[in-house]
C-alpha cells in the first residue's frame, strides 16, 4: 500500500506529541513499586503512598500531585510508528526490550512511547497523545503487554493470530477514537480474558483466567482504519466451537464486537455503505496472500 504525504500540521503535531510522550516515559519507565519485592499488592488492591502530611490524595483531589495509584493487572507498553517517526533519531527508549528477537528489521522504526501499570498513568498518556483520527495516512499505535514486542516474531506472538476490523476512513473519523479507546480499556481491564474452568477447585497456583491477548493495535491507512487484537495462540480454523481454544478465541471476538464496539452479535457491519467483517486469522496464515483460513463473526 502506498504511503500518503503527511500534511505539515499533522507532522508537527505528531512530532511534538511523541517528544512529550517520550519525556513522560523517562518518569514513567521507572520500575513499578509493586514489583520491587518488599510489599506485594493483592489483585485490585490500591497502593496508598502517604506523603509526609499523611494525607491520601487521589487523582480527583489533585490532578498533578496525587499519591494513590490504581494498579492494572499487567504492565502495558505503547509503541508508535509513522513515516514521520522513522525520520526521528533513535533514542534508548525506542530500543526493543527484547533485541534478541529477530524481526527482520520490522521493529527498527517502531518507537516505544511509554510503559504504564496504573489507571492514572493510562489516562495521563491517553490525554497527551494525538488520537487515531488525527494520525497521518500511514501510522500505528501498538499497545502491548509485559515486554511483548508488537511483532509476529516475538515468542509470545509467533503461534498467535489477530481479530481485526477495518472501517472506511472518511466515514469513521467521528467514531474511530472511541473504538480505539474502548478497545484499549477492554485490554488493560483484561475483559477479553475468560475464566479457566475448575481453577478454583485446585490447590495448585494455576491462573484463574486465560491470558490470551498480547496486545491491541490501531492502524491508520490512506483509505481505512483498522483495529486488531493480537492473541498468543490461534486455533485450527476447521475445529468446532467445542474446542477449548476455539471457544476462547471466538469469545474474544464476540466480546469485541458486542461489548466493546457496541454492535449486535448477528449484525452485518455496514459503515457508510461499506460492508466489513470482524475476522480472525493466525499470523502464519495472514502472511499468505488470499488466506481463506479465517473465522468471521
Ligand atoms: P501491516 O501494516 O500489518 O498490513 O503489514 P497492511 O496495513 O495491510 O499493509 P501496509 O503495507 O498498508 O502497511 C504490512 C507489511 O509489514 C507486511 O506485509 C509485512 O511485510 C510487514 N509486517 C507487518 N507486521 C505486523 C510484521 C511483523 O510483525 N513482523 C515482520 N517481520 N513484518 C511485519
Amino acid at each position: 500500500m502506498s504511503t500518503a504525504a503527511i500534511p505539515p500540521a499533522a507532522s508537527q503535531a505528531n512530532e511534538k506529541t511523541l517528544s512529550e510522550a517520550l519525556a513522560a516515559a523517562s518518569i514513567d519507565d521507572s520500575p513499578s513499586p509493586k514489583n520491587n519485592g518488599d510489599e506485594q499488592l493483592e489483585d485490585g488492591e490500591i497502593r496508598e503512598e502517604e506523603e509526609s502530611d499523611g494525607k491520601v490524595k487521589t487523582v480527583f483531589d489533585d490532578a498533578h500531585n496525587f499519591n494513590v495509584k490504581h494498579p492494572l493487572y499487567s504492565t502495558w507498553t505503547l509503541f508508535f510508528d509513522s513515516p514521520q517517526s522513522k525520520l526521528l533519531p533513535k533514542t534508548p527508549s525506542s530500543a526493543p526490550a527484547t533485541p534478541q528477537v529477530a524481526h527482520g528489521g520490522w521493529m527498527e522504526d517502531i518507537r516505544k512511547v511509554v510503559a504504564f501499570d496504573s489507571v492514572e498513568e493510562f489516562w495521563g498518556l491517553y490525554n497527551n497523545i494525538i488520537p487515531p483520527s488525527q494520525l497521518p495516512g500511514k501510522a500505528n499505535y501498538y499497545l502491548f503487554k509485559d515486554g511483548i514486542m508488537p511483532a509476529w516474531e516475538d515468542p509470545k506472538n509467533k503461534n498467535g493470530g489477530k481479530w481485526s476490523i477495518q472501517v472506511p476512513k472518511e466515514k469513521s473519523k467521528g467514531v474511530i477514537d472511541k473504538m480505539w479507546l474502548y478497545t484499549m480499556l477492554a485490554a488493560i481491564g483484561e475483559t477479553f480474558e475468560t475464566p479457566i474452568p475448575n481453577a478454583d477447585d485446585t490447590e495448585a497456583p494455576v491462573p484463574k483466567q486465560s491470558d490470551l491477548v498480547t496486545g491491541v493495535i490501531v492502524s491508520s491507512r490512506p483509505a481505512f482504519y483498522r483495529i486488531s487484537i493480537w492473541t498468543r495462540d490461534a486455533p485450527d480454523t476447521t475445529l468446532p466451537e467445542t474446542d477449548a481454544l476455539m471457544n476462547r478465541i471466538v469469545t474474544i471476538g464476540r466480546h469485541f464486537k458486542v461489548s466493546v464496539l457496541g454492535y449486535e452479535l448477528d449484525q452485518k457491519l455496514v459503515t457508510g455503505g461499506f460492508q466489513t467483517e470482524i475476522t480472525f486469522e493466525s499470523h502464519k496464515d495472514s502472511e499468505k496472500k488470499g488466506n481463506k483460513n479465517k473465522i468471521v463473526i
